[in-house]
């Protein structure tokens, strides 16, 4: 392998340039040339001041991720941040990209940091379960002040380079050439004695209210809850305001080894991974280029269509609306827009951004728009005689080799492909409500869906910034296929004595956002009911029939205030209890684990069905549905990695236990047995 690390002489300024593609990350070579040739130009009489640059497309990335778990090789990434201080001569960070984690380590061990205005500043080892181990959480409150570094890593958010500066964490934001800026900054501070050295400062510790922690924690409640790294980031911050240099570095370095050893950190790294392997699909070679996409049609102004109309607006792609009236046009289109207008207030969008935005829409009331479109997806209710009409007459409008695709949920895409004449350009595009905020997409491969149409998918999804994953046919995809047990036993339990506080909270402790019954009544009780009142075949049948649509109508499986603060309800316990006697079901004590053998270990049950059904590439592309589509806790991996750290024969063995209470509609997995009976794992 050749040597990640070079210099250029620029007269008495030394460029050590970083070449290890794709993002800079520090491995072993990169660590071992910095220190190389920092010693080599604190040596170097002729060379007067250092700065450090990457090529390619970022500063560095942070840590190399692949060499976790890895037997170490020295120099640690502490000791080459060290040695970058502790040099004798200038050193001047040039960053562009990301600067992130390690990279942002190495940039705070740098005297002075030179950014462009595009380039952002991190600590996402929070991400990965970890904390900033190389200097991080005590040089960065030190630099930056305390409240950017405790923002910075426990959220794991980056800053803009803009928002850096004027913490103090980059010194100039330059336009540009960023070298040539770099090294005339170096040449400015050749001179400089001493040396700001990041560990030595304690300027912006002083005067700092210890109270801040304890007013982010509050502020932030949701970050902590079961989470062990965003306490341990907060902790090592506080330190760093309480103790020495010293003291805080070796409480860091403990800290860090500590987390890396637990199994949250474990489940979070191998979920990196997981999640960069999904945009691969399997037998289609990398030569495949995907189709030009300059427009997009979307067919309905829904919520759906609005949503998934905002990604691409969003991304600067134009997009084409259709509805059937004026009415249900501009009510969408209002949506988009007060959606937008909020986006702008909490400043996460300008208004130029927003006008930029709701200029690419061209709201239409044509069908035939449609034709001026290499994308189209239709956003209408799920009703297969509806969907197959719009197919057909897409059939007759859109342009050759324009893809066409269905926001459906459940319904089968090659019935729907069946009714064009062209079944390779047509695939599922799942989206996941909100549209315009979850990260989640299903991409769903019909039997016959070109290998372009997949590949164009993939790219748009990054384009639009989704997480795609390929999914087959089946009813409900991966991930509303693995939620029908899970609902379909929740209900049962209700039934047999458990209550939906109960259900919930067993769920939410586990990690999950909220509960099956939160999540019903959040969503509507009545999505997919049969919409006949008279028809009560289920507690869910009930509630609709007497209005408990969920929150959007103050009551479902809870009551709601006017703040939508819920509270148990006696008349939902009447429900479930009438419902008991009519089927003769006995209550009983519910335990918390029989709640969770019940309604996650069948989850985990369809969820290798799904794999030996091949629906879904990978049993790592389920759990990435499962953690961006309905908020499975990162830090438990998603539920095939889960199912493995509990193991594959002790899910059989509780699955065996309810097998009776699950009834006729279960059966088993043959692989998920297979695993069981030879000990091996869906992920490892
Ligand atoms: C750390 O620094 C610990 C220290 O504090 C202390 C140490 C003692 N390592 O995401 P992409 C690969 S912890 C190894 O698709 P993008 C990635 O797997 C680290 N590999 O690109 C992928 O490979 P492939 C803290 C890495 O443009 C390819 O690069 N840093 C690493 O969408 C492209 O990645 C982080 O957590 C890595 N650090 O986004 C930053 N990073 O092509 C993690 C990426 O084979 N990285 N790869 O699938 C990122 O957030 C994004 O990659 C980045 C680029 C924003 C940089």
């Amino acid at each position: 392998m050749s040597d990640p690390i070079s210099t250029e002489d620029h007269g008495p300024v030394r460029i050590i340039w970083s070449d290890n593609p794709p993002v800079n990350a520090l491995g072993a070579a990169v660590r071992q040339g910095l220190v190389r040739e920092i010693e080599a130009a604190e040596a170097d009489d002729a060379v007067e001041a250092v700065v450090i640059a990457c090529k390619g497309r970022t500063f560095f990335a942070g840590a190399d991720i692949s060499e976790f778990g890895k037997p170490p090789v020295m120099p640690w990434l502490p000791t080459v941040v060290d040695r970058i201080e502790a040099c004798e001569k200038p050193v001047v960070a040039a960053i562009h990209g990301t600067a992130l984690g390690g990279g942002c380590e190495v940039a705070l061990g740098c005297h002075y940091r030179v950014a462009l205005p595009s380039a952002k500043l991190g600590f996402p080892e929070v991400n990965l379960g970890l904390l900033p181990g190389a200097g991080g959480t005590q040089r960065g409150p030190r630099v930056a002040g305390v409240e950017l570094a405790l923002q910075m890593a426990v959220t794991g958010k980056p800053v803009s380079a803009q928002v850096a500066a004027d913490a103090g964490l980059v010194n100039r934001l330059v336009e540009g050439d960023l070298i040539e800026h770099a090294v005339a900054y170096a040449n400015e501070v050749k001179d400089t004695r001493p040396l700001p050295r990041s560990s030595q400062r304690d300027d912006r510790l002083q005067d700092v209210d210890p109270s801040i922690f304890e007013e982010f924690k509050k502020k932030n409640a949701k970050l902590f809850r079961g989470d062990v790294a965003p306490a341990a980031n907060l902790e090592l911050v506080r330190i760093a305001t309480e103790k020495p240099y010293e003291e805080g570095v070796i409480a860091e370095r403990n800290k860090f080894m500590e987390l890396m050893v637990g199994d949250q950190a474990k489940a979070r790294q191998y979920f990196f991974f997981a999640e960069r392997k999904a945009s691969k699909i399997e037998g289609v070679s990398d030569d495949v280029q995907p189709r030009e996409i300059k427009r997009v049609g979307v067919i309905g102004a829904g919520t759906m269509g609005g949503g998934i109309s905002m990604n691409f607006l969003t991304a600067g792609i134009p997009v084409t609306i259709v509805e059937m009236n004026q009415e249900a046009l501009d009510r969408g289109t209002g949506i988009m827009r007060k959606n937008y207008d909020s986006t702008a207030r909490k400043g996460r969008m300008t208004p130029e951004q927003v006008e930029q935005a709701m200029g690419l829409l061209k709201p239409s009331l044509n069908f035939d728009d449609l034709a001026e479109c290499d994308l189209i997806i239709e956003a209408v209710y799920e009703n297969m005689d509806v969907k197959k009409d719009i197919f057909g007459r897409l059939d007759g409008i859109a342009r050759k080799g324009a893809i066409l695709a269905s926001n459906t949920s459940y319904l089968d895409i090659n019935e729907i492909a069946a009714a064009t004449s062209r079944p390779q350009d047509v695939l599922g595009l799942h989206f996941f409500s909100p549209a315009n905020i979850m990260k989640l997409l299903e991409v769903v491969r019909g039997d016959k869906t070109a290998d372009d149409v997949l590949v164009t998918a993939m790219a748009i999804a990054k384009k639009i910034r989704k997480v795609a994953v390929i999914a087959g046919v089946c009813y409900g995809f991966i991930g509303n296929r693995m939620l029908i047990p899970r609902q379909l036993e929740a209900e049962k339990l209700l039934m047999e004595g458990a209550t939906p506080q109960q259900v919930d909270k067993v769920h939410v402790e586990f990690g999950m956002p909220m509960g099956p019954f939160q999540m019903a009544d959040l969503a509507g009780v009545d999505i997919g009911w049969h919409r006949d009142p008279s028809r009560i075949e289920s507690i869910r049948d009930a509630l609709c029939a007497i209005d408990r649509w969920g929150q959007k109508k103050g009551a479902g499986f809870y009551d709601y205030d006017e703040n939508r603060r819920p509270s148990p309800s006696e008349k939902v316990q009447g429900i479930i209890d009438d419902f008991a006697k009519q089927k003769g079901i006995e209550k009983r004590e519910i335990s918390d684990q029989e709640i969770i053998e019940r309604t996650l270990y069948t989850m985990v049950n369809e969820g290798a069905k799904i794999l030996e059904e091949g629906k879904a590439q990978r049993a790592s592309d389920i759990d990435v549905v499962w953690v961006y589509g309905y908020g499975w806790p990162v830090y438990r991996g998603g539920p095939m990695y889960w199912a493995d750290s509990v193991g594959a024969d002790k899910i059989v063995e509780g699955l065996k236990r309810q097998q009776e209470r699950l009834g006729d509609k279960f059966s088993f997995s043959q692989l998920l047995l297979d695993k069981a009976e030879k000990g091996e794992k869906f992920t490892r």
